[in-house]
């Protein structure tokens, strides 16, 4: 009946959510394995034989690998290949397991690896606070989900100083993730033409800010971050470190980019920010440019796994920052609500999009 096939379908539906969180930490397990890594320096399909002694494995975990790459397999990070038999007796094929492009990424020393970014995501600090949503729920604060649950701000945990460094941590994985701007830089290379000075706020180790120097070496760069992230970071002629706070004043300059770093705001704190890049740009008249790399919701443009993840991202900068992911009319909102007169939107790295904001 339509009754009981719509229950099965209900059923497979809610179980597949409840247990959406083995998939990422099966992606986890073979991050930290580094199974991408023993097939790539491998330089062809494995078997598991050969995976597992590469990985150096329990022999007892034989089976057990199997069965993660199973379910990995099915989950787009591996493909299955069969290896001709040996001997050429039937039924004697082996199969081996090749690399994709999504396992591809975890390959570590590669220009792009986001190894950093599954190492972060799903580290124990970014899922703890989970437990305690519906404690925070019944609040009457303004605590982030993180602060209700572990009585400091995410800022602070990775500031203050432990045996595990998780500033590092966070760190490395926002390099991981600027490196794959490397690529989007030839697709908006016009952005940055006729620029004479760049300051990136909240620029971090400087990952982005390098890889725009390199396309142009003439264009005088600041990487502006707080005191604590610049402090032992040395620049070169055309690229220079300083320390301060983006909500008193940033570096003047022609340009100013925000890379992920509105997503972390909310709306009122976002405006200050946005304001202070105004005044830092105010000297090059209309001429002058505010660079924002973000997520933009899209629900009607994008498919449905784009919306998702983007939605994903939303609730993950909710419960670490009181931040937010924006549609593309709250973008325009916080634009104008900041002084600007206009803005383009592009596309660009997959799921983010670059917003020209003009004076
Ligand atoms: C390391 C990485 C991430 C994290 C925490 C870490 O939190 C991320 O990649 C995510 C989120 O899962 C993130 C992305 C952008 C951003 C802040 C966090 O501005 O330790």
């Amino acid at each position: 009946s339509t009754e009981e096939s719509e229950l099965h379908h209900a059923q497979i539906h809610l179980y597949k959510h409840v247990y959406n969180f083995v998939s990422s930490m099966a992606l986890k397990s073979a991050m930290e394995l580094g199974i991408a890594d023993v097939i790539h320096s491998h330089g062809k399909p494995m078997t598991i034989s050969e995976l597992s002694s590469a990985l150096k494995l329990h022999p007892s975990k034989v089976s057990v690998l199997q069965r993660f790459l199973r379910l990995l397999t099915h989950n787009g990070f591996f493909a299955k290949t069969i290896l001709p038999s040996k001997n050429g007796v039937e039924g004697g094929e082996e199969i081996a397991y090749a690399l994709t492009p999504p396992s591809k990424l975890l390959i570590r020393n590669k220009s792009i690896c986001l190894a950093p970014i599954v190492k972060g995501a799903l580290h124990s600090s970014s899922l703890d606070m989970w437990h305690s949503s519906k404690k925070w729920f019944s609040e009457d604060k303004e605590l982030t989900l993180y602060e209700s649950a572990t009585g400091e701000s995410f800022w602070d945990f990775l500031n203050k100083t432990t045996e595990s460094d998780t500033l590092g941590m966070f760190q490395d994985a926002m390099a991981a993730d600027s490196k794959v701007f490397k690529l989007a830089l030839e697709e908006c290379k016009h952005v940055f033409e006729g620029l004479g000075s760049l300051v990136d706020v909240g620029g971090g180790t400087g990952v982005v800010t390098r890889l725009i120097s390199e396309t142009f070496p003439h264009l005088k760069c600041t990487v502006f971050d707080q005191p604590q992230v610049v402090a032992n970071l040395t620049g070169n002629e055309n690229l220079n470190f300083v320390g301060g706070d983006m909500f008193k004043s940033i570096p003047s300059a022609d340009a100013v980019l925000l890379k992920w770093v509105l997503h972390d705001w909310n709306d009122e704190l976002s405006v200050k920010i946005l304001k202070n890049c105004k005044e830092a740009i105010s000297g090059k008249g209309k001429e002058g440019k505010v660079i924002i790399i973000d997520i933009a919701i899209d629900e009607v443009g994008d498919d449905r796994e784009m919306t998702e993840l983007k939605l994903d991202y939303d609730l993950v900068m909710l419960t670490m920052f009181n931040g937010k992911e924006r549609e593309k009319k709250e973008w325009e909102k916080l634009i104008y609500e900041a002084g600007f007169s206009n803005y383009k939107i592009i596309p660009i790295c997959g799921f983010k999009s670059l917003i020209e904001v003009y004076p």
